[in-house]
C-alpha cells in the first residue's frame, strides 16, 4: 500500500496527496475530490492509483465475453444530437426494421457458436411495441434457454411501457418473465439537465433512467451503466453523473459494470465538436475506477474506443474489454469509429490482453469464469 504512495512522492500538490491517501486507505472520495482529479491529476498519478484499485479488486484478471448483437431497427423517434441514427425517422424508408422472424434468423446463425449472451439494442420505432419484444424474448428463450439476454435501454423501455400503459415495475416484471435477463448500460449519456437538454432533450431523463434500472435491480436483475463523455459536458457534470450512479449502487448493488463511451463525431448534429484526446480518454477511465468504488468492473468498449486505445486502458483501471464475434454494431461505425472491420477473434483479443501483461478470462454476463486463457490456448 505504501508502495503506491511512494510512487507518488513526486506529487507536490497537497490536495492530490490527500486524495491518494484516501484511495489507498479505501476511503470514499468526495464529489469535490472527483473534480480535482480531472483538473489536476496527471496521467501518471491517475494511472498509478487506478491500477492500484484495479489490481486490489481483480489482480491481472481481464474479462471478456463472447456475445453477439441484434439491432432491431436504426429508425428512432428521438433526436439525440450526438446520434448518427436520429435523422433517419424522417426518411424511414432508408432505415431497417427487423421482424421477429428476421431476428430469430440472426439468433439461429449462432447456434453452433460458443456465445453466452445476446445484446439487443437499437432505435425506438413506434411499431416495435412491448408485445413485439415479449414475443421476441419468448422465442429466443424457447430456442436457446441458456443464452443470456441483455437488452433494451431505459429509452426504449420508457417508450414501450408508456405506450402499453404499464408502470415501470409492471413492464419490467413482464419482460423479465418473458426472458429478459439484464439491462445494458445505454441511454445514460450525461444525466445533468444542463447538458441533457442540449444533447438529448426529448428522451427519458436522469430520474427515469435510474428508476428503470432500480426496478430491474429490485427484480434481481443486473445491469450496466454508461457515460457518454467528451462533448459539451464539464468535469463536474461527469462527476455528478457518476455520483448518481454511485448512490443507486449503494442502494441496490445491481450494477455490474461502468462503461465510459467516447463521443464520436461523424455524421451527427455535433460533428463540429472535436473528439477527446487519448490522454483525456485514459483519465476518464482512471477517474471512473477511482470514483465508483462500489462498482466491481470498469469496461472499455473497443469498437468505440479503438483496439489500441482500449489496450492502454488496461493500465488505467479497466478490467473488462468488450466486443468479440461479429460486433459490427452500426451505431459506432456510423458515428465515426475507426473500427469498421469485423470483430476481433477470440485469439486476437486474448493476444491483446496478454500484450498488456494481463490474464485473459472469458466470462459470462454475470462474471462467472468460463475459460481462463492464461492457462489454455485460445
Ligand atoms: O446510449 C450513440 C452511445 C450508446 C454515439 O452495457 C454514441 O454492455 C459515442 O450503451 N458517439 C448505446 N457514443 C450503446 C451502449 C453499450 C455499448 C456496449 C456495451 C454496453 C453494455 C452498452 O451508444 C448510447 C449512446 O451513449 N452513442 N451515438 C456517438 N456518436
Ligand atoms: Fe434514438 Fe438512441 Fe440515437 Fe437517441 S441515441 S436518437 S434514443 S437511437
Amino acid at each position: 500500500m505504501n508502495n503506491v504512495l511512494s510512487l507518488l512522492e513526486d506529487t507536490k500538490d497537497r490536495e492530490l496527496l490527500k486524495i491518494a491517501e484516501k484511495i489507498v486507505n479505501s476511503e470514499r472520495i468526495s464529489e469535490e475530490d472527483g473534480v480535482t482529479l480531472f483538473e489536476k491529476g496527471t496521467l501518471g498519478y491517475l494511472g498509478t492509483l487506478a491500477n492500484f484499485v484495479r489490481e486490489s479488486k481483480h489482480g491481472d484478471n481481464t474479462y471478456f465475453n463472447r456475445n453477439f448483437h441484434i439491432e432491431p431497427t436504426n429508425v428512432c423517434v428521438f433526436s439525440c444530437n450526438f446520434c448518427s441514427y436520429s435523422k433517419l425517422y424522417a426518411k424511414r424508408d432508408e432505415g431497417w426494421e427487423l421482424s421477429v422472424e428476421q431476428m430469430m434468423h440472426i439468433v439461429k446463425k449462432y447456434d453452433n457458436q460458443p456465445v453466452t449472451e445476446v445484446h439487443i439494442v437499437g432505435g425506438v420505432h413506434p411499431k416495435m411495441t412491448l408485445e413485439f419484444f415479449v414475443d421476441l424474448l419468448k422465442q429466443i428463450k424457447s430456442h436457446r434457454p441458456e443464452l443470456h439476454i441483455k437488452g433494451f435501454t431505459p429509452v426504449e423501455l420508457d417508450y414501450m411501457f408508456k405506450k402499453a400503459k404499464l408502470s415501470v415495475e409492471e413492464g419490467m416484471a413482464l419482460l423479465h418473465q418473458s426472458g429478459l435477463d439484464s439491462l445494458p448500460g445505454g441511454g445514460a449519456e450525461i444525466f445533468h439537465p444542463e447538458v441533457r437538454e442540449q444533447i438529448c432533450a426529448d428522451k427519458v431523463d436522469a430520474n427515469g433512467w435510474l428508476h428503470i434500472h432500480k426496478a430491474a435491480h429490485n427484480l434481481g436483475m443486473h445491469s450496466n451503466a454508461t457515460m457518454l463523455y467528451g462533448h459539451i459536458e464539464k468535469y463536474w457534470h461527469r462527476i455528478d453523473h457518476m455520483e448518481r450512479l454511485r448512490q443507486l449502487q449503494d442502494e441496490t448493488k445491481g450494477f455490474n459494470t461502468f462503461i465510459p463511451l467516447k463521443f464520436r463525431n461523424k455524421d451527427n448534429d455535433m460533428s463540429h465538436i472535436a473528439e477527446s484526446s487519448v490522454i483525456e480518454d485514459l483519465k476518464v477511465y482512471a477517474i471512473g475506477r477511482l470514483y465508483l468504488d462500489n462498482f466491481n468492473h470498469i469496461k472499455a468498449y473497443w469498437p468505440m474506443l479503438g483496439r489500441h486505445n482500449a489496450q492502454l486502458t488496461l493500465n488505467f483501471g479497466v478490467n473488462d474489454i468488450d466486443g468479440t464475434i461479429d460486433d459490427t454494431t452500426k451505431i459506432y461505425s456510423m458515428a465515426g469509429s475507426e473500427e469498421q472491420t469485423p470483430a476481433m477473434t477470440t485469439k486476437e483479443l486474448v493476444t491483446l490482453i496478454k500484450q498488456a501483461n494481463r490474464k485473459p478470462i472469458e466470462r459470462d454476463t454475470l462474471y462467472k469464469v468460463i475459460n481462463d486463457f492464461s492457462v489454455i490456448e485460445a
